[in-house]
């Protein structure tokens, strides 16, 4: 309903830089004698609603449960009163489909994790040359776990098709992690590619002052509403002065805006160069930083450790130039999120640029720490809102593969339960089941959402069909009875079912599985072809249940003799003897039970009329 609405259009309002509209139902539903009923009557629903007018939204809607007389209770509400855009708050943000992270400002600076580069890396870069992902999936949950908002992603490689390999990439990340993506590669195809693949606002690394570039990617860029890096160099020669650099900022800005690209894409890359060779390196990054925030308002970030190239102790360079570089305004880094030293220093500077209140980020990262490094608990991602990322470690327990959605990590657990003696059914019912009724929990908590509810059903799925010829099958001979099964009209949840259907099948009964989403048309008309004892049905949701009604009532309109069985996790005993359905149960060992009684009672008789 409208209530539920209110902070995530709140939140996304000043962002939008385009028409925002706004589609609430009327309330949550509830189910009443058999019924879906919505609780907010016209008025109620018009008061909420025209709020977001208020806000700033241009459109407003009624979804499911609104009638008529609910819009023109709401044009009433609004009537007269002109649009007002709202204030666009100007900083870049960087977007995923449920994390933002805002860049600049006074906004926490940004840590973007460079790990997922092939760069070095032998065996990343052999497996993205066999189109293989599982090493950038396993960085990419690493550097989250380690405190990164943003990861770059960059899969540049001899032998690697950037423009096939980071779009399958980037589909891939996200149902692995909430953060954020920067997509780094110097193929434009490629970013395109990344950004059509991408449900959010990706950041691109970069655009630099190379001859066509600029008009290549830029147009891309704002077509995505995608800010991007913009690195300072023309030409072959390195900027090494600060005045060098502005200058060549200041160009390509001016070029970018007169193309009609936004301000508010571009995050400047600073440029790091090497201290060894060049000791005023760092003294040009901490005045370009300076002067693009003082003088033009625009953020800035750096690639950290080149800093150090050439020089011991690396990490002690690169945590004490991130702070001085933090001290003169730096809103993101590209660098290493697993050195514990630099993010140390990252969140301690957060406080003393008072950009951390009561100091709370750091208290909860660091309370426990000890002299040495030890102690510090990883940081929960820096630019992020405080919350869960489902897949960041590696899970320990088959129960935990299925919450995380550790697929790869699944398939060895059950392996290595089989070979330990554990039964496939044990393994069902004791660990993966209880699993995927906790990620339904965690999403009504609004723990999860829907990706990762998706992402550990896929991993439930992966176990099921791993287990499935090994669960026992009881059947010899004649079937013991048959049985037409589905998951009702407008509902496509199936695991429940197919356990069922299984378990049935297993126990010698001959199953007609109809699939998902069925019709009770359907259900009734392939039960009478069939000339099937029983029809069982499934419905996971309070809106689909009343389907269930809609097949007894169709099942006896037409003299049907197939007795009917209900059941998935909404259903209730009380609510199958409420629709006059034959047997209830709530598990597929019930089903079983409940199968054979009802087959008895189905066998007894020719048609209804004579039960
Ligand atoms: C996994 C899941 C999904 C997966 C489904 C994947 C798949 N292939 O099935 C995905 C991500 C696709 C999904 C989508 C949605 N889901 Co969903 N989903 C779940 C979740 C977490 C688990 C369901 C499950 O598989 N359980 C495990 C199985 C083994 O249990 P089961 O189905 O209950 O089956 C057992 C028994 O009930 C019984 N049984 C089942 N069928 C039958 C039949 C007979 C005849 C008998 C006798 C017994 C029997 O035996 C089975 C074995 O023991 C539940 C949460 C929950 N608590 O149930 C939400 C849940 C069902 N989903 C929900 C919602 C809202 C949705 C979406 C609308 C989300 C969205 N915003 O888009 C969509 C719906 C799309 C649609 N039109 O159907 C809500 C429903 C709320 C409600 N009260 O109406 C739930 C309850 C989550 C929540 N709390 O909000 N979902």
């Amino acid at each position: 309903g409208p209530e539920g609405m209110l902070d995530v259009v709140r939140d996304w309002l000043p962002r939008a830089r385009m028409p925002f509209l706004v589609k609430p139902n009327a309330g949550l539903p509830r189910l009443e004698d058999g019924r879906t009923v919505f609780p907010m009557g016209p008025e109620e629903f018009a008061a909420k609603t025209a709020r977001f007018a208020e806000l700033g939204a241009k459109v407003l809607c009624g979804c499911c449960g609104t009638t008529p007389a609910h819009i023109a209770a709401l044009a009433k509400a609004v009537a007269g009163r002109p649009w007002q855009r709202p204030e666009a708050d100007g900083p870049l943000a960087v977007t995923s489909r449920s994390r933002t992270v805002v860049v600049g400002g006074n906004h926490p600076l940004a840590v973007i994790g460079e790990r997922i580069n092939p760069t070095g890396k032998p065996v990343l870069t052999a497996e993205l040359q066999g189109g293989e992902l599982s090493e950038a999936l396993r960085l990419a949950s690493e550097q989250v776990a380690s405190g990164a908002a943003i990861l770059d992603v960059n899969v540049g490689a001899p032998m690697v098709a950037e423009a096939e390999v980071l779009p399958r990439l980037v589909q891939g990340l996200i149902g692995r992690v909430e953060a954020p993506l920067c997509l780094d590669s110097n193929d434009a195809a490629a970013l395109e590619a990344g950004l059509w693949a991408y449900p959010g606002s990706a950041l691109v690394n970069s655009i630099s002052g190379e001859p066509g570039r600029m008009e290549l990617l830029g147009p891309i860029c704002k077509h995505h509403g995608a800010p991007f890096i913009l690195l300072p160099l023309e030409g072959r020669k390195l900027p090494v002065t600060a005045a060098e650099r502005l200058g060549i900022v200041e160009r390509l800005v001016d070029k970018a805006l007169a193309m009609g690209i936004p301000k508010h894409l571009i995050l400047v890359d600073a440029l790091a160069l090497t201290v060894s060779s060049k000791p005023e390196a760092a003294q040009a990054c901490f005045e370009t930083i300076r002067h693009c925030r003082q003088a033009w308002g625009l953020p800035t970030c750096l690639g950290l450790s080149n800093i150090s190239f050439g020089l011991p102790a690396r990490e002690l360079v690169n945590s004490t130039f991130l702070a001085m570089c933090m001290g003169s305004g730096l809103a993101a880094v590209i660098a290493n999120p697993n050195s514990g030293r630099l993010m140390e220093t990252a969140f301690s500077a957060e406080v003393l640029l008072a950009r951390d209140p009561q100091a709370g980020r750091f208290i909860a990262s660091y309370a426990g720490w000890k002299p040495g490094g030890e102690g510090g608990a990883p940081a929960p991602g820096m630019g992020m809102a405080a919350g869960g990322t489902p897949a960041a470690k590696p899970a320990t327990s088959l129960g935990q593969a299925v919450i995380q959605g550790d697929k790869a990590g699944l398939s060895g657990m059950i392996d290595a339960a089989l070979a330990s003696g554990t039964s496939a059914s044990e393994i069902l019912n004791g660990e993966l089941i209880p699993a995927i009724l906790e990620v339904g929990r965690k999403y009504e908590r609004k723990e999860y959402f829907l990706p990762q509810l998706l992402l550990s059903a896929e991993t439930m799925r992966l176990g099921f069909d791993r287990l499935k010829p090994l669960l026992a099958d009881a059947s010899d001979g004649e079937a013991a009875g048959r049985i037409v099964m589905a998951t009702v009209e407008g509902d496509i949840h199936d695991m429940g079912k197919n356990i069922v259907c299984l378990m049935l099948s297993n126990h010698g009964y001959e199953v007609v599985d109809l699939g998902t989403d069925v019709p009770a048309e359907r259900i009734v008309g392939e039960a009478l072809d069939r000339d099937a004892d029983v029809i069982g049905l499934s419905a996971l949701m309070t809106t689909t249940m009343v389907r269930m009604a809609d097949t007894v009532r169709l099942r006896d309109e037409r003299g049907c003799r197939a007795r009917i069985m209900v059941g998935g996790a909404v259903v209730t005993d009380a609510f199958a003897v409420s629709i006059g359905a034959d047997g209830y149960s709530e598990d597929a060992v019930g089903a079983v039970r409940e199968a054979a009684r009802l087959v008895g009672a189905a066998r007894g008789c020719q048609s209804l009329e004579n039960c």
